[in-house]
């Protein structure tokens, strides 16, 4: 069984997630997401709409997402690779070569973002209303 591995704050769910967890889930048999908590999220200067229970709650009713644990820190990746077992971790092109430490223990893959859709142009807009 192929396990394929990622994390982010998927806050104000759009279709650039969607289509991210669906390439992504196409690459292996199961998808495992890190969601980002609302603590790790001050620290990376995100202040989330949703809570963290309600992110996780969203993934969970895809299609395309198997589990979801908490993402707290930058430096569990490692640990999350062999405690899932993952055979592939994938992140957005926004990423990409940020994660290439992790090669010794996994295949690292970055999918082309989604153009013209982001959580920020969301809230941004919404704001204008
Ligand atoms: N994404 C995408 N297209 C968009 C917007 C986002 O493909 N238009 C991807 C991002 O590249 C990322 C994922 O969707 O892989 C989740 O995006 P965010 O919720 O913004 O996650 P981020 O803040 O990048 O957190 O440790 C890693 C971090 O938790 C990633």
């Amino acid at each position: 069984q192929k396990t394929v591995l990622t994390y982010g704050t998927f806050d104000l769910f759009h279709v650039g997630h969607v289509r991210l967890l669906k390439r992504l889930r196409a690459l292996g048999d199961r998808l495992v997401v890190g969601v980002s908590s609302d603590e790790f999220n001050t620290g990376k200067g995100k202040k989330s709409f949703c809570s963290f229970e309600e992110r996780a709650e969203i993934l969970l009713a895809t299609e395309y997402v198997d589990a979801v644990f908490a993402e707290n820190s930058w430096d569990q990746k490692r640990a999350d690779v062999k405690r899932f077992n993952v055979d592939i971790f994938g992140m957005g092109s926004d990423w990409a070569g940020k994660f290439d430490d992790l090669k010794d223990c996994c295949d690292v893959v970055y999918l082309e973002r989604t153009q013209d859709v982001s959580t920020t142009d969301i809230k941004k807009a919404l704001a204008k209303i």
